[in-house]
């Protein structure tokens, strides 16, 4: 994605984060959730320690290449990939859409370690939630190296994933920032000054009716990307697929 001159980006873009992150509650709808979370196949996942996950249509080999016969089924298409499209989130990117999805599986207590995405990927992901809220910890990543024993003054937010939810994070944020989960069974103390997009949230009122929790429960997350290094091996083994 370009700068973001779109003016439906603009209306999500995430205030105090770094620039280019942007949040869109309620991406889609309850029903399309449901739908979505019961496609995903129960005999595909791989189990990590601290979560589980599933990567469509393949794992990328040793050279981050992605070699598959197909593309995205269906249901991670429909309604999601198409709705990215009409964004135009991943306009810029070499093949003009995503090509491949991250499934992740987290259980009260789970979470994943504070990486970046890196240059597998042209650099734009989009996570869209599912099941219950998470708090993703993005932190900028240049202090990280310091070796001189000072405190760390790096910077670093927290952005409260509702399910429905639609993440988009580009530009200097998935550049200079790691992005992690904590492995804990509840966020809290969410509120206006500690949730860097408070104000786009879809139920604030819930937190705040719940003295600013979030008590996790089951959350599925489904992050899109532009897999730059493509091999079509998979099809001239198989053959293509009649029509
Ligand atoms: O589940 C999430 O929101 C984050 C997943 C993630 O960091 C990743 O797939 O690299």
């Amino acid at each position: 994605m370009a700068e973001p001159t779109d003016e439906v980006l603009l209306q999500h873009a995430i205030g105090n984060t770094p620039p280019s992150m942007y949040y869109f509650p309620n991406f889609i709808t309850v029903e399309e959730e449901e739908r979505i979370l019961n496609k995903i196949p129960a005999n595909k996942w791989i189990s990590l320690s601290r979560r589980r996950l599933q990567a469509v249509p393949a794992r990328l080999t040793a050279s981050n290449t992605l070699v598959a016969s197909t593309g995205l089924p269906d249901w991670l298409v429909k309604p999601v990939a198409e709705r990215l499209d009409g964004l135009g989130v991943f306009k810029d990117a070499p093949h003009g859409t995503v090509n491949h999805c991250l499934i992740n599986e987290y259980l009260p207590g789970q979470g994943i370690t504070p990486h970046e995405d890196g240059a597998t990927y042209h650099p734009v992901v989009a996570t869209v939630s599912l099941g219950g809220s998470i708090v993703l910890d993005v932190t900028e990543k240049a202090a990280l190296h310091r070796t001189d024993g000072a405190s760390d003054g790096r910077k670093a937010w927290r952005i409260l994933q509702e399910p429905c939810s639609l993440l988009v994070t580009t530009g200097s944020a998935y550049r200079d920032t790691l992005h992690g989960i904590a492995d804990v069974e509840e966020d809290s103390v969410l509120n206006e000054n500690t949730v860097a997009n408070w104000s786009l949230l879809g139920d604030k009122e819930k937190l705040v009716a719940n003295g600013e929790r979030n008590e996790r429960t089951m959350r599925v997350s489904l992050t899109y990307r532009d897999v730059l290094k493509v091999s079509n091996i998979g099809s001239k083994i198989f053959g293509k697929p009649k029509s």
